[in-house]
């Protein structure tokens, strides 16, 4: 109890603080309960999906590394480690699915086979808890996608087999859309690449765009999906080309109506994927953006509060553009506690948002239109130490889930009790 008084004092401190500089603390609140995170179930089971009860394994330049004890192996099992964690992370989320997650009845369907039914149970569960859905096609982890290759593949069969299956996930996205009321978002990411030097990448590429052409020549209402395309800078096998590079999909995407996803591990390291929304905002209505840690490489670390993630933050809020860039969280860690892990990126993701919801921006913007450069400077520096975690605390008791440091605790028990007894 006297934490819950601290928090209050707290936040009342602080609310006056920040209304000092001219920024209303309730209003970034407000503003903040209205921002939905996707998240993603795939850090719930090291992106193993269902196709084969509990022994998949991610394959297509993505590496997940860890054995730690207790991963979900059954989609009961990953429901309810996906309640727990949202239970410890405030606001009203969506839960974004890959095709492999699909309830498949211990039946050999595939991914040129799945229907709506499969996930009609991810539907009756997103409905019961509160949750709009999210979908992606799952282009890896299958022996017709051994090549490397995909949509863009020189064998007729298998680009047929994907386009396939890119064309049953956006009428599956279609359905979930129709069924929540809400456009479900279906994000396709391909892994086609090649290791060494390619002679005809044009040709690739070539293949790829037709693929697209075909799969999205199919239209759906934008009121039941939206469809985002991801490019990609390099993965593992796919070294010297990605063929579906940045060059290559952001023509693609404006071209054709679609939305570009940024995930902030496809750039090189030293690029600033927040420099790059303020260019994209004004070509297109709405962006996805897959929030991600990569260390040295697209490494999908756990999500924590650090620079890129703060930079990428305020450039959303200083663009006022909260409601163009859909947020989906992107990382897998399979050696650390997994609920932990999504809670950890969930929470610091808000929390960064937070903090950028808590910039005085009418005030810095003034600065710089009249060339007042120094304020400017001094004012973004005096921000850093600013009491936004006041403002974090009094929002998680506002949204009734454990303040401060007690969730970890309430993973541990968990852990305890549930997903080491698996
Ligand atoms: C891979 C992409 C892609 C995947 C998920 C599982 O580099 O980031 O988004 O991580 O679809
Ligand atoms: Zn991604």
């Amino acid at each position: 109890m006297s934490n819950i008084k601290n928090i209050n004092i707290s936040y009342e401190i602080a609310r006056e603080a920040y209304a000092e500089i001219g920024v209303d603390t309730e209003k970034a609140i407000e503003l903040l309960k209205t921002i939905p995170l996707s998240i993603h179930c795939w850090q719930g089971d090291d992106v193993g999906g269902f196709e084969t009860q509990g022994v998949g394994t991610a394959d297509g330049g993505m590496q997940v590394t860890g054995n730690y004890p207790g991963k979900a192996n059954t989609v009961d099992e990953l429901r309810s480690d996906m309640e727990k964690a949202l239970s410890l992370i405030p606001g009203t989320h969506r839960v974004n699915i890959h095709a492999i997650y699909g309830e498949f009845n211990g039946k050999q369907i595939d991914r040129d086979e799945i229907e709506p039914i499969h996930f009609q149970g991810w539907i009756d569960w997103a409905k019961s808890n509160n949750l709009k859905l999210d979908f992606n096609s799952t282009l890896f982890s299958n022996p017709k996608a051994a090549s490397g290759l995909t949509l863009s593949d020189n064998d007729r069969s298998i680009r047929d087999f994907w386009i396939e299956h890119v064309k049953r996930c956006r009428k599956i996205g279609s359905y979930i859309g129709k069924s929540q009321n809400d456009a479900c978002i279906h994000n396709l990411w391909i892994p086609d690449g090649v290791k060494d030097i390619t002679v005809n990448r044009f040709k690739l590429r070539a293949q790829l765009k037709d693929s697209l052409d075909k799969i999205y020549s199919v239209v759906y209402a934008s009121s039941e999906i939206k469809d985002s395309v991801e490019s990609k800078l390099f993965g593992i096998g796919s070294e010297y080309s990605v063929v579906g590079s940045h060059d290559f999909y952001m023509p693609y995407a404006i071209l054709n109506n679609l939305m570009i996803c940024l995930d902030m591990g496809h750039f090189h390291p030293t690029e600033s994927v927040a420099d790059k929304l303020s260019a994209l905002l004004l070509y297109f209505n709405e962006i996805v953006m897959h929030v991600s840690r990569g260390i040295r490489w697209d490494s999908d670390h756990v999500v924590i509060i650090n620079d890129e993630l703060r930079n990428v933050m305020e450039e959303i809020v200083r663009c006022d553009a909260t409601n163009r860039v859909h947020l989906a969280l992107d990382y897998f860690d399979a050696s650390i506690n997994r609920i932990g892990a999504w809670v950890i990126g969930a929470r610091s993701t808000l929390r960064a948002l937070l903090m950028a919801l808590l910039e005085p921006i009418s005030q810095l913007k003034s600065y710089e239109e009249n060339n007042r450069f120094f304020e400017r400077l001094a004012l973004l520096e005096e921000l850093k130490s600013m009491p936004f975690n006041a403002v974090w605390d009094q929002y998680c008791l506002t949204m009734d889930v454990p303040i401060r440091t007690n969730w970890i605790s309430e993973i541990i028990k968990y852990e305890n009790s549930v997903t080491f007894k698996r």
